[in-house]
């Protein structure tokens, strides 16, 4: 049986083969980023303990219009608040950011909108696409999309910074896939423009 996410596919036109774009997932502890990192390795909801310090896979995602396999190194980084001042320099040069948060937890938005603002702040990563995904939509408690947007004040994000907000489950991957194609969206976009930029000023 086919998987979406890692079946082999020519390869996308605009990338070449080789390359493999650099992700960072971060996000508050508990937000469930090892769980999404190994759901989309392994295609399974694995049982994972607090990330000392950081997991990193490569996965093969088909995405693009020609659905062609992408590799991804995906690096999935400790939340916990003594761990956060590490995020800055696992994000340095990174193509994309992944920022994870737990769509069921109310009471600790506004900590996860302070720490969204503050790495997309950095000078590093101005420009660089971000990926906001509202995990655990399978709980009753998960607020929506909307809301959660609205809670991270996510519009108040740089004018530079591309930035989509996606809802998804860990549980059984739904928004996976869909989040992962605008983030490659953004990310090809950016490339495109810094290499028409750069072919402008010579
Ligand atoms: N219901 C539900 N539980 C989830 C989901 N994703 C993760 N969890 C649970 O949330 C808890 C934390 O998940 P982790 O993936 O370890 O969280 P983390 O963001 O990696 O946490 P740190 O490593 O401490 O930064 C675990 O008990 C997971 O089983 C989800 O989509 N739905
Ligand atoms: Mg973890």
């Amino acid at each position: 049986m086919g998987n979406q996410l890692t079946d082999m596919a020519p390869n996308a036109p605009f990338l070449p083969h080789f390359q493999c774009l650099h992700v960072v997932v971060i996000g508050l502890d508990s937000a469930g980023k090892t769980s999404l990192l190994y759901r989309l390795k392994l295609r399974e909801f694995v049982k994972t303990i607090p990330t000392k310090g950081f997991n990193t896979e490569k996965v093969k995602v088909a995405v693009g219009a020609s659905r062609g396999a992408v590799n991804f190194q995906v690096w999935d980084v400790g939340g916990q608040d003594k761990l956060r001042p590490l995020w800055k320099s696992y994000t340095r040069r990174t193509d994309g950011l992944v920022f994870v948060v737990d769509a069921a937890e109310l009471e600790r938005m506004e900590e996860a909108k302070v720490e969204l603002h503050k790495i997309t702040r950095t000078s590093e990563n101005q420009g660089v696409p971000v990926l906001v995904l509202a995990n655990k939509q399978d709980l009753a408690a998960a607020l929506a999309v909307g809301e959660v947007e609205k809670l991270l004040a996510v519009h108040e994000l740089s004018a530079h910074t591309p930035h989509h907000v996606q809802g998804c489950s860990a549980v059984d991957g739904q928004g996976l896939q869909a989040g992962l194609e605008r983030l490659y969206e953004m990310i090809v976009k950016r490339k495109k423009t810094v290499k028409h930029n750069k072919s402008r000023k010579r």
